[in-house]
């Protein structure tokens, strides 16, 4: 009788089934009502009064092994069967994407720099936070200038602030180079205003300088219409008018013809046919010698343009705080442009 516990145990042991059915037909064929299992149990009476302890303790473990078999193999099965059939539908259309876009600065940051890096200007770029002499003193400000005063400058302390152009990059490159140097700086630069459509306390701009030996007014002037044409079409005429800056001598500010109205007169142009790009100039002897460059051997021209000016003609879009509000719903306007 103990041989027979033995025995079924071992068969227990040995069985294994993926089938629902084996596996019912199994508990049936041992713990069913006529089960070798329960048929043990009713033989119970014949084992001899001193191995009926131990007969009942086997017995019952026999019983035990048995159902947790059972029960083991069914809930294998269920797991099996839950992670074979998946609830999920693959015919369901995914969710759209939402691409961002490229910010307008940024868009036409990087058309102007495209522009001058294929004609062999190098970009430069430099600290926010500069010191007196490379946004003031080096580029020939004189001592009692507006731009040094509290309030036109973020002063961070006493000489140092947010730059007010990018210009401060430039003696910076020019510092450390000797000429040839034909490089463009564009950047964030600050300026103490108050915010409305037409000013803002940051903005964008582009700087170029180039410095050689024999660089001329006629070299500046092809360069600026090439950039011109370039930018705005080859429609484009370019027309300079005499101005004042303290880093440059002589200074001009430089107009585009209308890009609306090709120089006929609009309300985009106030019916002049021009309209104000940049300035420009031919860099002042004080401010070579004061970057350790011989106004005697080189000379060189400079100019500088607004990165938002350029944004409103192209763009046709005249509030300044646009650019820096990122609302979602004037931004994606420019999803579509590819440069
Ligand atoms: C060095 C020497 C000279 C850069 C120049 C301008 C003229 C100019 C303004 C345009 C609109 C600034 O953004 S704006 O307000 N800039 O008119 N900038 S010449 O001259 C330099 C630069 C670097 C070493």
């Amino acid at each position: 009788m103990f041989e027979d516990i033995d025995n079924i145990n071992q068969e227990v042991e040995k069985f294994q089934s993926n089938s629902l059915e084996e596996i019912e037909q199994f508990r049936i064929s041992y713990l069913g009502k006529k089960g070798k299992i329960t048929l043990l149990f009713g033989a119970f009476k014949e084992v001899p009064v001193d191995q009926k302890k131990e007969f009942g303790k086997q017995l019952n473990i026999l019983k035990n092994n048995c159902q947790e078999k059972i029960n083991s193999l069914k809930s294998k099965l269920s797991t099996n069967s839950n992670s074979s059939k998946s609830n999920t539908d693959y015919t369901i259309p995914g969710q759209p994407m939402n691409f961002g876009s490229r910010h307008p600065i940024t868009l036409i940051r990087d058309r102007i720099t495209n522009i001058f890096s294929q004609i062999g200007f190098s970009i430069s770029e430099g600290p926010e936070i500069e010191d007196d002499w490379h946004n003031f003193t080096a580029l020939n400000f004189p001592k009692e200038h507006p731009a040094r005063d509290m309030q036109d400058t973020f002063f961070i302390q006493d000489e140092i602030a947010l730059r007010t152009h990018t210009s401060s990059v430039q003696v910076r490159v020019m510092e450390n180079n000797q000429p040839p140097i034909r490089t463009i700086s564009p950047g964030r630069v600050y300026r103490n205003e108050a915010i409305s459509a037409r000013a803002h306390c940051f903005f964008h701009q582009i700087e170029g300088l180039y410095i050689d030996k024999d660089v001329s007014f006629a070299d500046m002037k092809k360069t600026l219409l090439y950039f011109t044409k370039s930018m705005f079409g080859n429609e484009a005429k370019i027309r300079l008018r005499p101005s004042y800056f303290p880093f440059t001598e002589p200074s001009a500010e430089v107009d585009v013809s209308c890009t609306i109205c090709n120089g006929k007169g609009c309300n985009v142009c106030k019916y002049s046919g021009w309209l104000e790009i940049m300035g420009c100039g031919m860099v002042d002897p004080n401010v070579l010698e004061n970057c350790n460059i011989d106004p005697d051997v080189y000379s060189g021209y400079a100019f500088g343009m607004g990165v938002e000016r350029i944004a409103q003609l192209i763009y046709q879009v005249n509030d300044l705080r646009l650019y820096s509000e990122n609302d979602w719903r004037f931004l994606k306007q420019f999803s579509s442009e590819t440069f």
